[in-house]
């Protein structure tokens, strides 16, 4: 009888065809992420210059929850033939990764030597991905600062674009022949604004409506830059795709309310809209220099915080981008505020003004900014086609944390609905998205919190000094997905 059944449901679930409104398109890829010092480990071996994240952990480990760090993490460095198996065993299409740019040079500085022991590492790493099928995406810049031009101001100084064009030149040469698509930064919304703005993130510097200005305008001709250096030096012979990473929360207006609806659209524009705006259509959002401009006057300031881009410098970087990328999790509810302009709180968020809040009854995560709230994506991703006049879209990451354990079935839950709301978008809506990215590939160090918060569908042991990884519920699940392009297992 058993065996009667067994045989019956092999046969059913090879026979079984998915409803086309369950179905991702024959060309939709699927990926999985992580960044270098979230996996690498290996600090401070061959050769290894100190970023600003070794430094901040090593001077002050109040900063990290669980006083840990990412000396070690899940030790990638040594094992990345473990990690290319476990992207083997999913059977995604692509391989999202960052370069620990202190690795390759570990002064960071423009004309500075380059580690080749640093060369030799992504080297290894990519050619096991081509090896195994699996399409590398790189991510130049996520986070790990070289110390050294911390040290030089970071990215509110100016003359970090020529290091970051120099960086990007180095990896074009290097890497270009087999990586066709990467994005010049991660989350720069993270690495101005809690970097240098609230001092959530390293350096951890906290400032007052200045620093993170400048921080943007220099990265984003940093972004500019490097993809004039892919244009003009690389595309000919490389043939690949470059984009920028920026993130945000879906903003629902919390009423119908014009003020409101007004203010859920500022918050898209002064996180999103930051880095989009200038890039996709050449200066920054009209509502974020209009807003600073008039709000440095009345502060007293002689001129504007939010630094002007000069007319040749918005035709430089505006159109520099192959593909739009977005990084989302969740949702907030936004409600306008009374207009006040504070010269004693001089601030981003007050030059934003908004108040957001979540619903009490979306699921919560291990993390305090990330509810589930699926439906906010089929809304931003309709919302992104719309501003940027419908461009290819990449989702560059996506996911949930929990706080442990291989049954984990808020992930598969919290996949599948995030999963088919994209579906929606592209199916229903029109929108182009073309490719997926799951945060993330296993459990690691999840910045100020340490290894407390899991992202992984492989969950890793931090406490046996071979970093062993186990699958997850969540792995077989997101595996099942891709390998039959269907959101239904029939099997199941
Ligand atoms: C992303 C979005 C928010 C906060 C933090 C991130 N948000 O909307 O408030 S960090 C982002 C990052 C990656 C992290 C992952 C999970 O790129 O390195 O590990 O998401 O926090």
């Amino acid at each position: 009888d058993l065996f009667l059944t067994l045989l019956f449901s092999v046969l059913l679930c090879k026979e079984a065809t998915c409803a086309t409104n369950q179905t991702f398109p024959n060309y939709f890829k699927f990926g999985v992420a992580t960044a270098s010092y979230q996996v690498e480990g290996a600090w401070n071996e061959d050769g290894k210059g100190e970023n600003i994240w070794d430094h901040l952990c090593h001077t002050n480990p109040d900063f990290v929850d669980d006083r840990s760090n990412g000396d070690i993490a899940c030790d990638s460095y040594h094992k990345y033939k473990d990690d290319v198996a476990m992207l083997k065993d999913l059977g995604v299409d692509f391989y999202r990764f960052s370069l620990s740019w202190s690795r390759l040079i570990p002064l960071g500085l423009a004309g500075s030597p380059v580690n080749q022991a640093g060369i030799d590492y992504y080297k290894n790493l990519i050619q096991e991905l081509v090896n195994n099928n699996i399409e590398p995406l790189v991510t130049i810049f996520h986070w790990d600062l070289p110390e050294t031009l911390q040290e030089y101001g970071g990215f509110p100084n100016p003359e970090s674009e020529e290091h970051f064009a120099y960086y990007a030149r180095v990896v074009f040469e290097n890497f270009g022949d087999s990586v066709k698509y990467w994005l010049t930064f991660n989350e720069p919304l993270q690495t101005c604004h809690e970097g240098y703005g609230i001092g959530f993130t390293a350096p951890g510097y906290k400032s007052s409506g200045l620093a993170e200005y400048k921080c943007t305008h220099t990265l984003i001709k940093a972004h500019a830059r490097a993809y004039h250096v892919y244009d003009e030096e690389f595309r000919t012979q490389q043939q690949g795709y470059v984009g920028i990473a920026p993130d945000t929360y879906w903003y629902e207006p919390a009423s119908g309310s014009v003020s409101d609806q007004e203010a859920a659209e500022r918050a898209l524009q002064f996180t999103y809209g930051w880095f989009a705006n200038p890039i996709f259509n050449g200066n920054y959002p009209s509502v974020m220099i209009e807003r600073i401009d008039e709000r440095s006057k009345l502060q007293g300031f002689a001129s504007s915080r939010l630094p002007k881009f000069t007319d040749e410098e918005v035709e430089y970087i505006k159109g520099t981008h192959d593909f739009l990328a977005i990084n989302a999790y969740s949702t907030l509810y936004v409600q306008a505020k009374e207009e006040e302009v504070d010269t004693a709180v001089i601030s981003y968020d007050s030059d934003l003004n908004v108040d957001t809040f979540f619903d009490d009854s979306w699921e919560e995560s291990a993390s305090s900014w990330l509810r589930v709230v699926p439906w906010g994506m089929r809304k931003l991703l309709n919302w992104l086609s719309k501003t940027y006049n419908h461009p290819e879209i990449f989702i560059t990451e996506n996911g949930v944390s929990d706080t442990g354990g291989l049954n984990d079935d808020r992930r598969i839950n919290y996949y599948r609905e995030y999963l088919s709301n994209v579906l929606e978008a592209i199916l229903d809506d029109g929108v182009n998205v073309t490719r997926y990215t799951a945060w993330s590939l296993m459990d690691n160090f999840e910045w100020a919190r340490g290894y407390t918060e899991k992202y992984g569908l492989y969950s890793v042991n931090f406490d046996d000094p071979g970093r062993p990884r186990t699958s997850k519920a969540s792995a077989s699940y997101y595996s099942s997905v891709i390998s039959s392009k269907c959101l239904v297992d029939n099997c199941e």
